[in-house]
């Protein structure tokens, strides 16, 4: 079985994670202080064990909450390129991070604020480490259609700092099919497009975001299984599933690691890759992931390979720039 030096020398892309989950709670503190803002938690001990949950929505009240902490242009640089700096660590040579610009603008923080600091960051990381990225920016799915579209509306300005939408937060009982306009207005504009689809919620959702937001990926998919058509259909159209096993197991969506389906997705001929999602509130960054998957499912040198090559072309990036990783 490979062992973590082999994991962390594979050249990895990670397509899903959303830069307010990689918020440690040491950085949450220092930006707490930095702006004062008053916390419910005595430390940063305290904070932590308060991550405990027992589903997504358990989760997002508390990431939401710790997102309030950023304010400034420099908190979102401090808190991006403190993910990169992790990427490198982990043998991550590309990412395209989630942004949620709501979370913000519901606060009174611009996206020109949100962007620029993000995007100052992420050169930084392609300058100083060697990190390529393409940013998407992610829609709130408990908030409405015309709020994501008015998100759009203001962040088409800023246009050239992101590459793709998608579409996150609460998935039961908010179905892709309520954001097909503005999916439209997003490909019209040249945007690519990626949704949270079949985490929480059935497969029927992940048909949705196939058929009528014409999505590229899918993020999670874990319970495309229910649905064998839909999976023969991911296969023959190889369409990526960006999953999440630390993220699947903290939030119970596998009671445990042993019954995380991915390998079995990825022996049927599924184009699955390995992400971390939210890596400071479930327990790890991408080798993490990739380490828990191997101890309970017994990853072969092979599978890994496969995982760390399916990342790269899942990807964004041109064929000529994936050439150079495979
Ligand atoms: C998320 Cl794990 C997960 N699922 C849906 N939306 C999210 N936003 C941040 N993490
Ligand atoms: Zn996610």
């Amino acid at each position: 079985f490979p062992d973590n030096d082999f994991l962390r020398q594979l050249p990895k892309a990670e397509l899903h994670m959303h830069l307010e989950g990689s918020l440690e709670p040491e950085l949450l503190f220092q930006l707490a202080e930095r702006n004062g803002v008053a916390l419910p938690y005595a430390s940063v001990e305290a904070l932590r064990e308060a991550y405990q949950f027992s589903n997504l929505q358990d989760f997002l009240d508390i990431y939401y909450q710790g997102a309030g902490v950023l304010q400034t242009e420099q908190d979102f640089y401090d808190l991006t390129w403190a993910y990169l700096e992790r990427c490198a660590a982990d043998g991550v040579v590309h990412v395209e991070p989630f942004f949620d610009p709501q979370t913000h603008t519901e606060r009174g923080i611009s996206i020109a604020t949100q962007l620029t600091g993000i995007s100052r960051a992420l050169a930084d990381g392609q300058a100083k480490l060697a990190i390529s990225s393409r940013l998407i920016l992610s829609f709130l799915r408990h908030l409405s259609e015309d709020d994501a579209i008015a998100t759009l509306q203001e962040a088409l300005p800023l246009r050239e700092h992101f590459v793709a939408v998608g579409l996150d937060s609460s998935e039961q009982g908010n179905p892709p099919e309520g954001f097909v306009r503005v999916y439209e207005m997003a490909r019209a504009e040249g945007l690519r497009a990626v949704a949270h689809a079949g985490e929480e919620g059935p497969a029927e959702y992940i048909w949705q975001a196939l058929d009528l937001l014409q999505v590229e990926r899918i993020d999670h998919g874990v319970r495309c299984v229910e649905d064998p058509v839909l999976v023969e259909r991911l296969i023959a159209e190889q369409t990526p599933l960006t999953v999440c096993p630390l993220s699947n197991t903290k939030l119970k969506v596998f009671a445990k690691m042993q019954d995380h389906n991915i390998l079995q997705l990825l022996e049927q001929g599924v184009k699955v890759t390995i992400n971390s999602d939210d890596p400071a509130y479930f327990g790890g960054y991408l080798l993490a992931n990739f380490i828990a998957v191997r101890d309970a499912l017994d990853m072969t040198r092979e599978q890994a390979v496969a995982l760390a090559r399916n990342s790269i072309t899942a990807s964004m990036l041109s064929d000529d720039e994936q050439a150079g990783w495979l």
